[in-house]
């Protein structure tokens, strides 16, 4: 793989900010457990990932997030430095706990009043703000009633859309009601690697299934209170490939590809859930109530689609419920991120051409794409040659989707600035701008440069 050395302007791309006409959005992503901080401050209550972060062994040499990007006291240097980038539209989560420190009941208003800061920051900079409803903090009061599991978490979850829509509706027209829901559930109550820590289809099961419905009820909640907002969700998807081309590697592809890509998204688009394909969906009949079908579906104006890499599988009968397994992108000996994922650019395009494929979908906007690689620090810069190469490469793609005619229209890069990857904590360095955890200073990377200079151009052609 040939690294283009991080001098190159955007100038020199095969592409140009035109291409993706102008009513295409550019922006970052980023959430607020991963940059906030501030974890009890000024009443915000505990969520699940506080207390995962403090259990030993969950996280990266026993890292947490108390501080993470100081986002909470910094917003304001950070959104400057933000629209000095030529940055106009920024993807960021608000944190349950912060609002409703018990998940219900009494609001918190200073954490109202940080959101609304934020917001309102953001349109005096120019800079339109997509808020994230649910970025996997829940609030660890909910959790101890059984959180996802409990299907009361369709009225808890309703309440708090609800409250935000009211509270910074006449402002943000750009919502998004969960960030990957097969990530927050598969790894938090199935895998137990994501906070809360729960295991077993006896858990996975039900917080899927409220999870979907929360989705939609959310949707419905945000059109009822803001007729006028464009409302969205959330999916990570992967490029599924067989390992050998026999058939019990793709029919181990089918039903991988019914757990990554299919099993949130085909319920909100009236499809029902892939059952042909998951046999263990026999069991959801014990959590799944009459007219559950038709609560599951909505008309989202957009579908965010998250994408990183592709995964190779192989069939296997010792992995239960989906008789596959996956084959590492470093036994491929294929090029990889810091995360080992590997780096395959056509991956964003098939999974385009395969959402824009439904008919249900309106609207694509990539809303999270980008990479992990270690950052080398020379006379206070901040070169990353790989991170930039990964972009090119991925937005190259993007643009090709669009130009076979795939509705999407938007693409965000996870992630504006380095920030605390779950359980892998502060290893992985995924922003457009590094930051110093020992002194929180930020110095925008030779990607960051990059990015900046490319929607430089889009300015000058919308002025
Ligand atoms: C996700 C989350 C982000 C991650 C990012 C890198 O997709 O897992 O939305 O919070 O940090 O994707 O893994």
């Amino acid at each position: 793989m040939i690294i283009q050395h991080n001098s190159f302007k955007a100038g020199h791309d095969r592409f140009s900010k035109e291409d993706f006409g102008t009513d295409f959005k550019f922006g970052v992503s980023a959430a607020a457990f991963q940059t906030e901080g501030s974890v009890l401050t000024d009443g915000k209550g505990l969520s699940i990932w506080d207390v995962f972060s403090e259990q030993k062994g969950k996280i990266y040499k026993g890292q947490d997030a108390r501080e993470a990007c100081d986002f909470y006291n910094r917003f304001e240097q950070d959104l400057l430095l933000m629209k000095s980038m030529n940055i106009a539209n920024f993807r960021f989560s608000l944190s349950w706990p912060r609002i409703l420190p018990k998940g219900i009941g009494k609001s918190n208003s200073k954490g109202i009043d940080f959101y609304n800061k934020v917001i309102d920051k953001c349109l005096e900079l120019g800079i339109a703000p997509w808020i994230t409803l649910y970025h996997w903090d829940l609030p660890q009061a909910l959790e101890d009633k059984g959180g996802w599991t409990n299907r009361k978490i369709i009225d808890w979850f309703t309440g708090y859309v609800s409250l935000c829509a009211r509270e910074f509706g006449d402002r943000v027209k750009n919502w998004m009601v969960l960030n990957e829901p097969l990530v927050f559930t598969g790894a938090g109550y199935f895998l137990g690697v994501h906070a809360p820590g729960k295991k077993g289809l006896k858990n996975f099961l039900p917080a899927m299934h409220h999870a979907a419905i929360c989705q939609a009820e959310g949707g419905r909640i945000l059109r009822d209170i803001l007729p006028e907002a464009r409302i969205g969700t959330t999916f990570s998807c992967s490029l599924i490939e067989p390992y050998r081309n026999i058939p019990k590697d793709q029919l181990a592809v089918k039903r991988v590809d019914a757990l990554v890509n299919r099993l949130f998204l085909e319920p909100a688009l009236g499809l029902g859930y892939p059952r042909e394909d998951l046999k263990f969906l026999k069991h959801l009949d014990n959590y799944f109530l009459t007219g559950d079908e038709d609560l599951l579906k909505f008309n989202f104006d957009f579908i965010g689609l998250q994408n990183y890499t592709r995964e190779v599988v192989k069939h296997t009968c010792l992995v239960p419920y989906i008789q596959a397994i996956n084959i590492k992108a470093t036994k491929r000996k294929v090029p990889v991120t810091t995360m080992q994922w590997e780096i395959f650019p056509q991956g964003i395009y098939e999974m385009l051409k395969r959402f824009d494929s439904y008919k249900g979908i309106k609207n694509i906007i990539v809303t999270e794409n980008g990479a992990a690689f270690p950052d080398k620090s020379e006379n206070g810069k901040i070169e990353d040659p790989e991170r930039l190469d990964y972009i090119r490469k991925y937005l190259e793609e993007v643009l090709k989707a669009k130009k076979e005619g795939v509705n999407v229209k938007g693409y965000f890069i996870w992630s504006f600035t380095d920030n605390f990857e779950w359980a892998e904590g502060y290893h992985p360095r995924f922003g457009l701008v590094h930051i110093n955890y020992k002194t929180q200073e930020r110095t925008i990377k030779s990607s960051g440069n990059w990015y900046s200079d490319f929607l430089k151009q889009l300015v000058r052609k919308e002025t």
